[in-house]
C-alpha cells in the first residue's frame, strides 16, 4: 500500500517527484522512495533526508510520513509550499519493508530486519547495526534477542549496508531525520555518549523551535532536545550516530513520535501528521535564522 501510494503520488506530481531506490532488503524488495525536488532557479538545493519505519512495529512512523509527503504536495499554506521548494527531498517512509510486513501480518511486535541470524532466529536491529561505535553500548551480541541484536559485524543487514551507500552518494545533505515511536521526545547525536557535538547548541536551539511548533498544533509536550544518552539510554550503532560521525552533517535529529506500545489510533494519524509538518517547518526556519 505505502509503495504504491508512493508510484501514484509520483505519477501524479511526476514534474516535481521521481521514485528513488534506497536500497534493497534481504527478502527482495527494494527500499523505495520519493524525491521530491520542484523545479526552479536553484539546481543544486541542500536535501533533506527523511527516514522512517527503520523499526518494524513503529507504525506511526509510516503513516506519519507518507501524510507529510502529502501536505508537501498538496498544502496550500504559503510557509509549506515554501519549505517544499527550497529542498530537494529524499523521503523514505519505511526503510525496513521486510519487518514491517513481517509486523503487519505475523507479529506485530516486531522490530528487526528478517535475515537468518542463526539456524533458530532472525532479524538483527537495524537500527543497532550501523558501523560507528558498534556494539559498543545498548546492543545485543545474541542472535535470538528479540529487540537489540546488533547482526554478525557493522553493517551486516543488507538494508543498512544499502541504504548507507545511497546516503553516501547524495551531495549537499544538510539534514537527516530519523522518526521513530513512541517515547515522545526529539534526540540529537551522539546516542552513545553524553558527551556534546560542536553545533550542539545550534541542534538544541532549532530542535526548540521545532517542538514548539509542534507544540502548536495539539499541546502534545515532548521531551528534549537531548542526547538520548542523556534522557532515554544510551545505544551505539544507530543511523543518526552513523550520519553524523562519517558524513558530518550539520543537522540530524531522531523524532521519537507519540503512541503506546506502538499503538496510535488510526483516526489520529492526521493529528500526528500535522504535528510533524510542523516541527519540521520550525526545524527548518530556525536552521536559516542560524545560518545553515
Ligand atoms: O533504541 C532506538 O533505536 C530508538 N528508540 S526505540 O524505542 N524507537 O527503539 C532510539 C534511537 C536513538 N538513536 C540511536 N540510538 N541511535
Ligand atoms: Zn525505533
Amino acid at each position: 500500500d505505502i509503495y504504491n501510494y508512493l508510484q501514484t503520488t509520483n505519477k501524479a506530481y511526476e514534474h516535481w517527484t521521481e521514485m528513488i531506490v534506497g536500497g534493497k532488503t534481504y527478502e527482495g524488495r527494494l527500499i523505495q522512495g520519493l524525491r521530491i525536488n520542484t523545479p526552479g532557479d536553484d539546481e543544486n538545493k541542500p536535501v533533506i533526508f527523511i527516514e522512517s519505519g527503520i523499526h518494524a512495529r513503529e507504525w506511526i512512523t509510516p503513516a506519519t510520513t507518507t501524510y507529510f509527503i502529502n501536505q508537501l504536495l498538496t498544502s496550500l499554506d504559503p510557509n509549506i509550499t515554501a519549505l517544499r521548494d527550497q529542498f530537494d527531498w529524499r523521503i523514505f517512509p519505511t526503510v525496513n519493508p521486510d519487518g514491517y510486513h513481517y509486523s503487519i501480518n505475523y507479529d506485530r511486535m516486531w522490530r528487526k530486519t528478517r535475515s537468518k541470524s542463526s539456524s533458530t532466529c532472525r532479524g538483527a536491529d537495524p537500527n543497532r547495526n550501523w558501523d560507528y561505535n558498534w556494539l559498543k553500548h545498548g546492543a545485543s551480541s545474541n542472535p535470538c534477542d528479540y529487540q537489540t541484536y546488533g547482526g554478525s559485524r557493522p553493517f551486516s543487514e543488507v538494508e543498512t549496508r544499502t541504504l548507507s551507500q545511497y546516503i553516501s552518494s547524495i551531495e549537499n545533505l544538510m539534514a537527516y531525520v530519523a522518526f521513530h515511536s513512541d517515547a515522545q521526545m526529539l534526540l540529537l547525536p551522539y546516542s552513545d555518549s553524553t558527551e556534546h557535538n560542536d553545533n550542539y547548541d545550534d541542534l538544541v536551539t532549532i530542535g526548540k523551535t521545532s517542538l514548539n511548533y509542534g507544540y502548536a498544533v495539539n499541546g502534545a509536550k515532548y521531551k528534549g532536545p537531548a542526547t538520548a544518552a542523556e534522557i532515554l539510554y544510551k545505544a551505539s550503532g544507530g543511523s543518526m550516530d552513523w550520519v553524523r560521525h562519517t558524513l558530518g552533517t550539520p543537522i540530524v535529529y531522531t523524532y521519537e513520535l507519540r503512541g503506546t506500545y506502538f499503538y496510535w489510533p488510526p483516526e489520529r494519524i492526521s493529528e500526528q501528521g500535522d504535528e510533524v509538518t510542523q516541527m519540521i517547518l520550525g526545524l527548518v526556519q530556525e536552521a536559516r535564522n542560524l545560518g545553515y
